[in-house]
């Protein structure tokens, strides 16, 4: 405090006007020149209101800087979140619920070989470590087949259905002979072409990860990819992500620079949010990164992976029969989703940049005490709890 007790009154008055409760308060005279005194405070009060508290003191001159010590209950009720892009090696926890092992209806579950198969790419993602290049995979002629019709489908209905971003990214990725009809891009290739466009890269991952998982690497601009391809019995349609939804869904847009900052951005909202959090960034990715459609000159565009990379719905969302509302993140990360049919809600984006600034805002309101910055130079985050 600079300028004595009086700005410590000021302190308690605040800290009254937020609900919080005074536990402890000790004072000393400060070593930093220019500072009369430290004052320690112990309170109780709610992580929204702690966080906004924080806010408030430090728009005020009269302090040389507020610092949060980590106390029990705000450390403790703050999950695990990785720090570095090193930590992903620990974010590749699995929902098992659309193996084809366990899901039923997965058109490989009574395919013994080709669940063999899936199994042995897999194996790459769990022994897969942060800095290793990515194996690349002799992908077989009937894998190259099931690629190649989808891919033929998409280029069809590009040119009509699919947003600018998409279509340009797509070309470039055909330019570099990543993108061709009758084999399966490997992803140190997609890797190092999305480093040059985005910084975004690629690591390999066993299957379905947790919604915490996943959300965390995209802080790190790092997108976890499916190697495995969907049964050739199903080219359109497979129940749990694989090579063919991300190639062809995700890594076009993961190459354009506004949508590639967008994506960031809910990766650092996951960051330590409690799990309901968690739900609704979930559900906020759901509506825009696999399911959004947007305007460009009056008219609706997709922008969705699971749209681009599946015909069906991409063309009931774009007929008369889905219901669709603006993209507004405060409902749209509440609206409940089902993953077995087709989406009976869109919600319509006007640009990404428009999209993010809505997200901003809205994560500003979340009740995290702390916020975070990707320091791009460390591949580090770096956690903003005092100023
Ligand atoms: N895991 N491998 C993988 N690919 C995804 O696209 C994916 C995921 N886990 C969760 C998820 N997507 C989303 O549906 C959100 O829950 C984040
Ligand atoms: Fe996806």
């Amino acid at each position: 405090m600079r300028d004595g007790m009086g700005s410590l009154a000021r302190i308690l008055k605040t800290i009254d006007n937020y609900k919080g409760c005074i536990q402890h308060l000790e004072t000393r005279p400060s070593q930093v020149p220019g500072v009369q005194f430290d004052a320690l405070l112990k309170v109780t009060m709610s992580r929204i209101n702690l966080l906004q508290l924080i806010r408030s003191l430090r728009q005020s001159t009269a302090f040389a800087g507020v610092n949060l010590m980590s106390e029990n209950n705000i450390s403790s009720k703050t999950p695990w979140f990785p720090c570095h892009a090193s930590d992903l090696d620990n974010c590749n926890h699995l929902m098992t619920k659309y193996e084809p092992e366990l899901d039923m209806n997965h058109p490989g579950f009574a395919d013994k070989e080709y669940r063999e198969r899936r199994k042995q790419i897999a194996e790459i993602a769990f022994a897969y470590k942060y800095g290793d290049p990515i194996p690349s995979i002799s992908y077989t002629e009937s894998e190259n087949a099931t690629w190649q019709r989808v891919f033929n489908t998409v280029l069809d209905l590009m040119p009509k259905h699919a947003c600018k971003e998409y279509k340009v990214a797509f070309g470039k990725l055909q330019a570099a002979d990543i993108f061709v009809p009758h084999r399966i891009p490997q992803l140190e290739d997609v890797s190092s072409f999305l480093r040059k466009h985005t910084g975004f890269t690629l690591r390999p991952a066993a299957g379905l990860l947790t919604a915490r998982d996943f959300l965390a690497s995209l802080a790190f601009r790092v997108f976890q990819s499916t190697q495995y391809v969907r049964h050739a019995n199903s080219p359109f349609h497979t129940p749990e992500p694989d090579c063919i939804h991300e190639l062809l869904g995700h890594i076009p847009l993961l190459a354009d620079p506004s949508f590639a900052q967008f994506s960031q951005e809910i990766g650092l909202a996951s960051l330590g949010a409690s799990d309901s959090e968690i739900e609704k960034l979930s559900t906020v990715y759901w509506f825009t990164v696999e399911f959004g459609l947007c305007k460009e000159n009056q008219q609706l565009k997709a922008y969705g992976a699971a749209l681009l990379s599946s015909i069906g719905e991409l063309l009931h969302a774009l007929s008369d029969k889905p219901e669709l509302r603006p993209f507004e993140p405060a409902s749209t990360s509440v609206q409940p989703y089902q993953d077995q049919e087709y989406q009976p809600i869109y919600y319509v984006a006007e640009s990404f940049e428009d999209a993010k600034e809505k997200f901003r805002r809205w994560v500003s309101t979340m009740s995290r005490p702390f916020e975070v910055r990707f320091n791009p130079h460390t591949e580090r985050v770096e956690v903003l709890d005092s100023v």
